[in-house]
């Protein structure tokens, strides 16, 4: 056995120590950079602080699947048989099929299927083309697949199959009315925020709270009606809490802008009506702020902040602010502002309504820079708190309302004619626009977030969500000039950039 010579001895053990110390604080600064987020696995702070490898990848599917065009050009059911192609006609969308071309090919070739049957006026540099082609017969089908498999431009073919859009939720007014839904790609988040498997469910300990800090809920609606906390006062029981009053309330909705907007966040995945974009354990906080006032229903600093410390003393996961004052870019609410960083530093992700204008005056004021909207000026000062401009239904860019700049607004949402929620039994559900239902769109974001961490343990941090949001929006870079980056909320990027970071999340092992 070989004698270790005192020495060697030492310098093994200053060796490591240094180890043992240079360890530790990389252990401390990652810890203090990821807050309160409690890790368990090495593989999510690497992945999550190497900001390189966290923007998403662009993967094509060229180099991601294999071509299973590879042995024949067209690919049908393996039983299809010459025999019974009058069968495969009719039962594959009537002989409709859909085709891959090679266009540069085709074009240089100057004969064969895809040179003749091709559309040759797209742009330039393509290099797939997709044609449909019927087929009306037997005969017919024979020289098509011949033709399709003497082609060397022609990449593959199949039937054309229909589709209809799919939604996870079968409540039928959302199918039929809320079209926010589908420019955030929320149906596609689903697969992995509320798949069987790993996903959310109301068993788990995933329960979050929104508070609603606005004009009331009508929380017997029937869409919200098992989502308002009941809180407990002297032992009795209320649906909400008046900041104005300082009470707790059994009051409704003052304006219906406050149903609206808990409609959107958590209305019931209850195959009636609609749902919410996280309806699932999603639990809603009333807090009504509005009094009143001469000039109609109005709130101020000290009512809003009042609803604030609510929230944080009733342990509330998310504030929704859809509230709005325009002032000269100077202009402080140091109140408001302290009782928004309070919440976040108490844990609480915020969602801020950009503000909304009509006047054209005003809109070329902000590009001036003589104006700005306050609570939104905040939500870029603050790491944990996000201020949300609103987009146009139509075109998908910002909505000719909603106030902008690039350098205080963060993201952008859906908020034209946006179908929710509404307060009254004779109009149970309404088309609202504004930047007030584009902030719950993000507040849905972090709720759909915060639930599937806290399945898994996790406490993320008001700024963490915010860094999730915000690094897998899609990013529309002509719309930088109006919000940051140009980044649009997309609940689809969400998911994939999640999954990527917390593979626990998608039942993936991580290294120890
Ligand atoms: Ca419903
Ligand atoms: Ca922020």
């Amino acid at each position: 056995m070989e004698k270790v010579s005192a020495p060697r001895n030492r310098f093994f053990a200053v060796f490591c120590l240094i180890i043992t110390l240079a360890l530790q604080s990389l252990y401390n600064g990652c810890a203090k950079k990821l807050s309160s987020l409690q890790l368990n696995c090495v593989t999510y702070e690497n992945t999550y602080l190497n900001r390189s490898s966290s923007s998403l990848s662009k993967t094509t599917l060229d180099q991601k699947s294999e071509n299973i065009f590879k042995y024949q050009k067209i690919h049908l059911p393996s039983n299809a048989a010459h025999s019974s192609y009058n069968q495969l006609l009719s039962n594959y969308e009537g002989g409709d099929f859909a085709v891959i071309l090679n266009p540069s090919c085709a074009k240089n070739k100057g004969h064969g299927f895809a040179h003749e049957k091709g559309n040759k006026n797209g742009p330039p540099g393509r290099t797939r083309e997709f044609i449909t082609y019927r087929v009306n017969d037997t005969s017919e089908l024979r020289t098509f697949i011949s033709d399709l498999e003497a082609d060397d431009c022609v990449i593959g073919a199949g039937p054309n199959v229909t589709y209809t859009l799919s939604s996870t939720f079968t409540d039928p007014l959302s199918l039929s009315n809320q079209d926010h839904l589908a420019p955030i790609m929320a149906n596609e988040g689903y697969e992995y925020f509320y798949n069987q498997t790993y996903g959310v469910n109301s068993s788990d300990d995933s329960k979050v709270v929104i508070a609603i800090i606005d004009s009331g809920i009508a929380y017997t609606h029937s869409d919200l009606a098992d989502k308002v906390i009941n809180l407990q006062s002297n032992g009795n029981s209320f649906k909400g809490y008046d900041a104005f009053t300082s009470n707790y309330t059994n009051n409704s909705d003052l304006t219906g802008h406050g149903t609206h907007v808990a409609g959107l966040i958590a209305a019931n995945a209850n195959a009636d009506g609609i749902h919410g974009l996280a309806p699932l354990d999603t639990y809603l906080l009333n807090i009504n702020v509005l009094f009143e006032g001469s000039n109609g229903p109005t709130t101020n600093s000290a009512i809003i902040s009042e609803g604030i410390q609510f929230a944080i003393d009733n342990n509330a996961d998310i504030i929704n602010l859809s509230l709005q004052t325009i002032r000269p870019p100077d202009f402080e609410d140091p109140v408001l502002r302290q009782s928004i960083v309070n919440a976040v530093n108490a844990g609480v992700f915020i969602s801020i309504s950009a503000g909304n204008t009509n006047e054209t005056t005003v809109q070329s004021s902000i590009v001036d820079n003589l104006i700005s909207a306050l609570p939104g000026k905040y939500g870029a000062e603050i790491d944990g708190a996000m201020t949300v401009a609103a987009l146009n239904k139509s075109t998908g860019l910002l909505a000719n309302f909603s106030l902008y700049d690039p350098e205080t607004v963060e993201i952008a949402a859906p908020g034209e004619q946006v179908y929710s929620t509404y307060f009254n039994s004779s109009t149970p559900y309404n088309r609202l626009s504004g930047t007030s239902q584009s902030a719950p769109l993000v507040s849905g974001a972090a709720a759909l977030a915060i639930s599937i961490l806290k399945k898994y343990n996790f406490n993320p941090t008001p700024a963490l969500i915010e860094e999730l949001i915000t690094n897998s929006s899609k990013v529309v870079s002509s719309e930088s000039i109006f919000y940051k980056n140009g980044n649009q909320l997309s609940i689809e990027g969400l998911s994939r950039l999640m999954a990527q970071l917390f593979p626990k999340t998608v039942g993936k092992a991580c290294l120890p």
